[in-house]
């Protein structure tokens, strides 16, 4: 994980502290809590230092300094990934029982199997251990002849570059 400290201002009135807080705390971060009072003038010098806006919260992670509740939210969603999987699995699920399969709404590809492509690719690629509904769907896209066309040049393109040093 890595060295984490948040720093907040008070977990009383600051409610941008409660949201960076959370987002730690949702993301898994291991982190330590700092608690620096932003009326108090040396605490303030002390947040500058950190962050240019002078706000909290702010992250420190590894070196990194983000300062911005987004840019922290984003931040940990990038580095430590969570219920996305999940969330996908349910989406399939939903689909291909209501609209019957084998493509998210039935039985011709569509936009949305063509969104899916590269997280089908993805699953596979890391192994995701899937259901027999989810596998099945993968085994759909990856089978079909467009899918297959891209995939074969796009081992070609690698094998260009890898023979070019590019
Ligand atoms: N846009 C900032 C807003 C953060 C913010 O407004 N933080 C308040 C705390 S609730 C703050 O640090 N105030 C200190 C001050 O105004 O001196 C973010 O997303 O993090």
């Amino acid at each position: 994980m890595g060295d984490a400290v948040l720093t907040i201002s008070s977990k009383n009135y600051s409610s941008w502290s409660l949201r960076g807080w959370l987002l730690c705390r949702i993301a898994g971060l291991d982190f330590k809590e700092e608690l620096l009072s932003a009326d108090d003038p040396d605490a303030r010098a002390e947040l500058l230092m950190l962050a240019l806006s002078f706000l909290v919260p702010r992250l420190t992670h590894n070196g990194l300094k983000v300062w911005d509740t987004l840019a922290i939210g984003e931040y940990l969603h990038e580095n430590f990934p969570q219920a996305d999987i999940e969330r996908i699995v349910t989406i399939w699920h939903e689909c291909l029982n209501l609209y019957g399969g084998p493509y998210v709404f039935g039985e011709t590809p569509t936009l949305a199997d063509a969104m899916y492509a590269p997280v089908v690719t993805r699953f596979a690629t890391y192994y995701v251990k899937l259901d027999r509904q989810c596998a099945d769907y993968c085994e759909t896209i990856l089978a079909l002849p467009d899918m297959i066309e891209c995939t074969e040049a796009a081992r070609a393109e690698r094998a260009r570059h890898r023979g070019t040093g590019s």
